[in-house]
């Protein structure tokens, strides 16, 4: 995406319901896709506004159409059951001729939420009950999604997790090299080409019929959740743009990925990275409180592969991304991407080896 110009964001905040002018904005979070703003006013409280990222979600009237319905759906739910919608899930301010998105004059979407006050997105476990509580919250988006009917969604990235189909645009972006990386990374790209079966483990049994599809997030890591400052509860699932049918296991294992890492995921030292088992178990335990015993055997038992096949699959999309000039993730150093993979594929390799533990402890809640 090309870079926001100061009237180009001007212009977008014009265009949005907002009750006031802004008093300040800045850039805020830490996401890779969108351009993230905090806009605070005056006199009411503060607003997201995010330029959806439309190189990766080239549909974005069809992803807003996604994010109202859910969004509706899920308010539903929240009001039901006693809470206060605003603060539970996402809600969408209208641009001023009525729509979830505002088009501006140079193409780019813009969108607008209210601000989750007086709660934090953490880029890293700090106390492992934050981590808990972020599994009951997934566990229970995915419960409260359960009976959404999943084919009035739309795709937004086709082939999200086909991991098997990312392997094959791994090996292109090996073969083509455009940017004349390869030669540097070979044993990154070796330990890639050395576990081709784990792109296929979830596509076969899916393809057997022994999986369910779900209505799931996709994009499960930490900073995709509002923790309460006063209560320490897991308030809001955020980041809906790739809600669609998918696997429990996936949920489960990006959670695993970012979260249950004993170092950030673009941390340079590799021995501080290891996947940690009480981090692990605290999540199995939550997210299937979450889920409320909507689960079969088969996906609990899988829950460790979901583990090993979403870091595998996020660490090779990083390498694709460094081979291929760094054209997906935001980067802010040269090798950022390179780094994120070498992290990816530590955890991997110590998932390997913890893996009896991992299923001994997934064992221990079935
Ligand atoms: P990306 O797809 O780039 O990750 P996100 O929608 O996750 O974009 O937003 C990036 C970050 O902005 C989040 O990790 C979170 O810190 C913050 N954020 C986004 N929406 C909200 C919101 N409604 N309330 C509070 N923080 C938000
Ligand atoms: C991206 O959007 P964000 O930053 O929450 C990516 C995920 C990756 C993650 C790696 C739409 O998540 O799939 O796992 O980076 N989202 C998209 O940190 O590609
Ligand atoms: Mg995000």
């Amino acid at each position: 995406m090309n870079a926001i110009t100061e009237k180009q964001l001007q212009e977008a905040v014009e265009n949005f319901a907002f009750p006031e002018a802004p008093l300040h904005i800045e850039s805020y979070g830490n996401g890779h896709i969108n351009d993230t703003y905090l806009l605070t006013f005056t006199a009411n409280s503060p607003r997201i506004l995010q330029r959806m990222n439309t190189d990766i979600f080239n549909q974005p009237v069809e992803l807003m159409e996604n994010i109202m319905n859910v969004t509706t759906y899920l308010r539903k739910i929240i009001v039901e059951n006693g809470g206060d919608p605003d603060r539970e899930t996402l809600t969408v301010i209208p641009s001023k001729d009525g729509k979830p998105y505002y088009k501006d004059s140079t193409g780019s979407y813009w969108r607008a939420y209210i601000l989750i006050t007086d709660a934090t997105s953490y880029d890293q476990v700090e106390k492992p009950e934050d981590f808990y509580e972020s599994a009951v919250s997934f566990g229970h988006f995915q419960k409260m999604l359960a009976d959404y009917p999943a084919d009035t969604l739309h795709e937004t990235i086709k082939g999200f997790h086909d991991t098997a189909a990312r392997f094959e645009v791994f090996r292109q972006a090996v073969s083509k090299d455009i940017v004349g990386r390869a030669k540097d990374v070979q044993e990154e790209i070796q330990f890639v080409l050395d576990r081709e079966d784990v792109t296929k483990v979830f596509g076969q049994l899916l393809e057997a019929g022994e999986l369910p599809l779900r209505v799931t997030h996709n994009d499960t890591k930490l900073n995709n959740i509002m923790i309460d400052n006063k209560s320490g509860k897991g308030i809001c699932v955020i980041d809906l743009d790739t809600v669609m049918p998918g696997l429990a296991m996936n949920d489960f294992g990006d959670s695993i990925r970012f979260g249950a890492s004993t170092a950030a995921e673009d941390e340079k030292d590799l021995n501080k990275v290891s996947c940690n088992l009480e981090l692990f178990e605290i999540y199995v335990k939550g997210f299937l409180e979450g889920c409320e015993g909507r689960l079969t055997e088969k996906e609990i038992e899988l829950l460790p592969m979901g583990a090993k096949v979403m870091t595998f699959e996020c660490g090779m999309r990083f390498l694709t991304d460094y081979l291929e000039g760094d054209h997906y993730f935001k980067i802010h150093r040269p090798e950022h991407n390179l780094d994120r993979c070498r992290t990816q594929f530590k955890l991997v390799k110590d998932m390997e080896e913890k893996w009896e533990q991992m299923a001994a402890i997934v064992r221990k809640y079935k």
